[in-house]
């Protein structure tokens, strides 16, 4: 079957989240008998050609007046739409879907919580291998070997030690410039997350960090100083990943304190740390980590929760 065949099958069971702001809805359901998720986002206006916003035919296709009052009126109205070069919504499938993508998507309470080294060295390790095993970084290695997405490649550095791939993230409607949003995937597989970066890595670090700038300045005509470039912790897939956003997009939680550390941070931190008298003995790993996690989430659920209550975690 298609993937729209796919989508066209799935059953709906029930809400797992919905933020009216974002314009976002996250529903649960079946294809095939198989758990499936769909998350739907409205995009963002299209502004290729202003001018026809208010056209009957290309633009606002038709219009209810609510009220007006003095100067102030207030409208409903239809927006011209087609999936493929001006759509109204962007939705991503994941069929079949895991527990864990259940729970990531399902509405939920945050808590801050504080990783100290020896948690880390202690559990999250633990945790980290477990979640890199069960086929979890198939999207990742595909997309290193060329077997899936290769033909939406912006760039890419071959060398295994200092390599990447740079391409559209799968959050990203590839035309809106406003919320250009494009990952960096390194070759290396040595490193699962920040907590795995030592003062050995700056040089990697920063060439990587001026090779992106120079690929997407070349292909979006973007300058640096229009882009948030970061690492999250905890990420969802530990394969060192790099977010590339533009500056305009608002991308929520995911972009914020408790989640996101800016590139540039890393590498200044990583410089501090290589002024220390053994330098090749320190890294993130000897840092206090603070973030946010969703009480669905695994790692509060057998480390932090329990932690909390005074109890031994039960990963
Ligand atoms: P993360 O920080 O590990 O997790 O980032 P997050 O999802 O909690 O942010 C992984 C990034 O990879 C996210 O920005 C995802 O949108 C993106 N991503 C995930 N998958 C499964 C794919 C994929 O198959 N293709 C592409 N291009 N990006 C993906």
């Amino acid at each position: 079957s298609t993937p729209e065949q796919d989508l066209r099958a799935f059953k709906f069971e029930r809400i797992l989240n919905q933020d009216t702001g974002r314009k976002t809805l996250n529903l649960l359901g079946t294809i095939n008998s198989l758990p499936a998720i769909i998350t739907a986002e409205k995009t963002a206006f299209n502004t290729t050609s202003p001018e026809n916003f208010i056209s009957p035919e290309e633009g606002l296709l038709s219009l209810n007046l609510l009220q007006k009052n003095d100067i102030y009126h207030w409208f409903m109205g239809t927006v011209s739409q087609s999936a493929t070069s001006n759509a109204a919504a962007k939705i991503n499938l994941i069929y079949p879907c895991t527990d864990v993508h259940i729970k990531k998507y399902s509405a939920q309470q945050l808590h801050m919580v504080v990783e100290t080294p020896e948690i880390y060295e202690k559990y999250v390790t633990r945790y980290i291998t477990q979640k890199t095993e069960g086929g979890r970084l198939n999207w990742v290695y595909n997309i290193l070997d060329h077997k899936a997405e290769s033909e939406k490649i912006v760039y890419e550095d071959e060398d295994k030690e200092m390599g990447f791939i740079l391409l559209p993230d799968l959050k990203w409607d590839l035309v809106t410039m406003t919320s250009l949003y494009l990952s960096v995937i390194v070759h290396r597989t040595d490193i699962r997350s920040i907590r795995d970066f030592t003062p050995a890595h700056i040089p990697f670090l920063t060439a990587l960090r001026s090779k992106v700038l120079t690929a997407v300045s070349s292909k979006y005509s973007l300058p640096g100083d229009l882009l948030k470039i970061y690492v999250h912790y905890q990420p969802s897939y530990y394969h060192f990943h790099v977010h590339v956003v533009h500056i305009s997009h608002d991308m929520g939680a995911s972009a914020t304190v408790g989640k996101a550390i800016l590139l540039d941070e890393v590498i200044q931190v990583l410089g501090l740390m290589s002024k220390v008298p053994e330098p090749e003995a320190v890294g993130y790993k000897d840092l206090e980590m603070t973030y946010v996690l969703g009480e669905e989430h695994d790692l509060w659920k057998k480390i932090f929760e329990p932690l909390s209550k005074g109890e031994e975690p039960t990963i």
